[in-house]
């Protein structure tokens, strides 16, 4: 049996510029399976994701995509 420890990913998201920004990418990473929790930076122009396992990078890009708004890089 393997260990259910919530995975903590820092992602580096460009063209964040205010709350509504946050809300359209906060939803789109929401909507991925096994997210737990999504908190952004806006400021920082990060975002913060808790999962029950690791995400495919790929995943997360392409729903950072969705919102209208880019992932950098992989993980923060
Ligand atoms: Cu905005």
């Amino acid at each position: 049996m393997t260990e259910q420890r919530p995975v903590v990913q820092t992602y580096t998201v460009t063209g964040m510029t205010c709350e509504h920004c946050v809300r359209a990418v906060t939803e789109e990473l929401s909507a991925l399976p096994g997210v737990d929790e999504v908190r952004i930076d806006l400021a920082g122009g990060t975002a913060t994701v808790t999962s029950a396992a690791p995400l495919p990078v790929e995943s997360v890009r392409a729903a950072v995509d969705e919102a209208g708004y880019e992932l950098v890089g992989g993980v923060a």
